[in-house]
């Protein structure tokens, strides 16, 4: 009685979680490891010696396997080489915070003991233990948040589960298959493994409002602290944002947002699958993430035999090098005051500290432009003296404009992102005007416009893979108003993006577009002049069309307008990304 009377408060306290005390954890951590396992790393992308392109842990749903055929797997399953500990030393290692495992992916087979299927690894395969079990004690003791991804809706195993027609091509009872397994099962996650960081659905579906919201009850009532992932569906409001597969926005989010991503092309291991991205590139991806406010997700495949890829435990300790000496940069920062991208690199901050995450080394002086505060001091953030770097602040009271110069070493500290830290009086602010760069180059990002449809604002979405807009409505227009402190002639880059599935990006151009500035107009139509590769964004590349040019007579405000004419029929859209402008040769 006496306990009781003890836990009861504490219960009740935790029911009352607010939503930032829920978030805290997540939020500091900024970089997390996403394990893909199960029983398709059997396979690993072959089957009956027919190899198939796609993600590997599709392989059920790719070559149509029957569930009595693809059962037969649990009974090979037997990862012996499986060491709780190295898996979560390898997350540890790299500078990761949180592990999210596949408890159970679309193929139905759960990796934990569950009572409510026993298609799970301690019933069904030859292994007969709870991995799940190990992990957990593992994260415990080394101080990382167990999370488990579920999938909620897709269930190629059950013939009430959504998504298996080559077994179960009739009608199905999906409210049937969330009570007697998806609910249970979710409940022997939340109750037999101590206190799990989140759940993360995943494909929702045609899932309901009140199915989801059934889901997101029982997590609450389970664990209130658990955080619910982005793709919970049914319109149901979840604890964040998930952003599409190896997503990058090209903004800043001021949300919480994660992006779920690969490490090569696939998520469950597949043995050809060797095009591995590198730990520099990886590392850039990170830093910008963190700039944009968002978490990186990092995926490992293991084997059959229960081991993370060697490539992928070499790739990772790469991050983790850079990231032993850099992490006060990512943990518990916040996005960049800049809502855009910068060429040489970007920003995290915290209270009082910029952190420059310098990808692009400047070959002579380094600018920042826009910056209101006072600055204190700068140093790198390797340097363990603190060296002051010697800067220069200047305002133009003409154009209302702060700049910053700073004397940077000749060389780059480090080849992957050197970091320099800038320490300033107050919170950081920042003009509000898009500003011209020291090289004279002005970046309009589309992000940064203002959408208009017939005179009234309106909204234009950035959302599709690559980082460009899904604008099919040719009544929108866009407009940008910014400072040029060099008057003359510039030169106009129109950048789209390339959109669709990873595996076969896609592109349309053909649309006809009017750039419009103090009186000068000009028409182009959009095509595909150069193509760029995106370190931000990998698979998608930049496309470039040369849009004319326009002159700025005198310093001070302008405003440029980009207005669509014709719009060809197409699928895709046009994927607009930005415009930069440059001084005309
Ligand atoms: O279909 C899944 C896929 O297998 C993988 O789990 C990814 C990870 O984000 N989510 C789904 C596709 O978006």
């Amino acid at each position: 009685m006496a306990l009781l009377m003890v836990i009861q408060p504490v219960l009740f306290a935790q029911k009352n979680i607010m939503q930032d005390e829920r978030m805290q954890w997540w939020r500091d951590a900024r970089f997390g490891m996403f394990i893909h396992w199960g029983l398709y790393s059997i396979p690993a992308g072959e089957w009956k010696g027919k190899e198939y392109p796609q993600i590997g842990e599709w392989i059920m749903k790719n070559a149509r396997i029957p569930v009595k055929e693809y059962e037969q797997l649990a009974k090979q399953f037997n990862p012996v080489k499986f060491n709780a500990h190295d898996f979560v030393m390898t997350a540890k290692n790299a500078g990761m915070k949180y592990i999210t495992i596949t408890s159970k992916h679309h193929d139905g087979f759960a990796m934990f003991k569950s009572e409510a299927s026993n298609y799970n690894i301690v019933d069904a395969t030859p292994y007969g233990k709870d991995l799940i079990k190990g992990l957990a004690e593992e994260c415990q003791k080394q101080g990382l948040k167990l999370c488990f991804y579920y999938s909620q809706s897709r269930d190629w195993h059950e013939p009430n589960g959504l998504d298996n027609d080559w077994d179960f091509p009739k009608e199905r009872d999906f409210q049937k298959y969330l009570d007697v397994k998806v609910k249970p099962q979710l409940t022997e996650l939340l109750t037999q493994y101590g206190p799990i960081g989140m759940i993360w659905f995943d494909t929702p579906m045609t899932i309901s409002k009140e199915q989801a919201q059934q889901l997101k009850d029982l997590v609450r009532k389970l664990q209130p602290a658990t955080i619910i992932s982005g793709r919970l569906g049914g319109g149901v409001e979840t604890d964040y944002m998930s952003t599409g597969d190896n997503v990058i926005p090209s903004t800043v989010i001021r949300n919480d947002w994660e992006v779920p991503a690969t490490l090569n092309n696939t998520w469950g291991f597949k043995k050809n699958d060797h095009e591995w991205k590198s730990p520099e590139a990886l590392t850039r991806l990170l830093f910008d993430i963190a700039s944009k406010g968002g978490n990186y997700l990092l995926n490992v495949g293991p084997t059959s035999e229960g081991l993370i890829p060697q490539e992928s435990v070499d790739i990772l300790a790469k991050v983790g090098d850079w990231m032993k000496i850099n992490s006060e940069c990512i943990y518990g920062t916040q996005a960049s005051p800049f809502n855009m991208e910068f060429k040489w690199g970007n920003i995290t901050q915290k209270e009082g500290k910029l952190y420059l995450g310098i990808f692009n080394w400047p070959a002579s002086d380094f600018y920042l432009e826009g910056l209101k505060n006072k600055i204190k001091k700068v140093y790198l953030l390797s340097d363990k003296q603190q060296k002051p770097l010697k800067f220069k602040e200047t305002y133009n009271q003409e154009t209302d404009h702060h700049r910053l110069k700073i004397d940077l070493p000749k060389q780059a500290p480090d080849k992957v992102i050197s970091v320099v830290v800038v320490e300033i009086e107050g919170t950081a602010s920042v003009e509000d005007f898009i500003c011209q760069q020291a090289d004279q180059s002005i970046l309009l990002p589309g992000i940064s416009g203002v959408a208009k449809k017939d005179g009234q604002p309106a909204e234009l979405k950035f959302t599709a893979r690559g980082g460009g807009a899904d604008w099919r409505d040719s009544d929108i227009s866009l407009s940008w108003k910014f400072k040029v402190e060099k008057p003359g002639t510039y030169q106009v880059d129109l950048v789209t993006t390339e959109t669709g599935s990873h595996g076969t990006p896609v592109w349309e151009g053909g649309q006809k577009i009017k750039i419009t500035c103090k009186g000068q107009s000009q028409e182009t139509t959009v095509a595909d002049e150069n193509r760029e590769y995106n370190p931000r964004s990998q698979y998608w590349k930049l496309i470039h069309t040369s849009a004319g040019k326009i002159k700025f007579d005198k310093p001070g405000e302008y405003e440029v307008s980009l207005i669509p004419i014709e719009f060809p029929q197409n699928k895709t859209g046009f994927t607009f990304k930005e415009i930069n402008l440059t001084p005309a040769k």
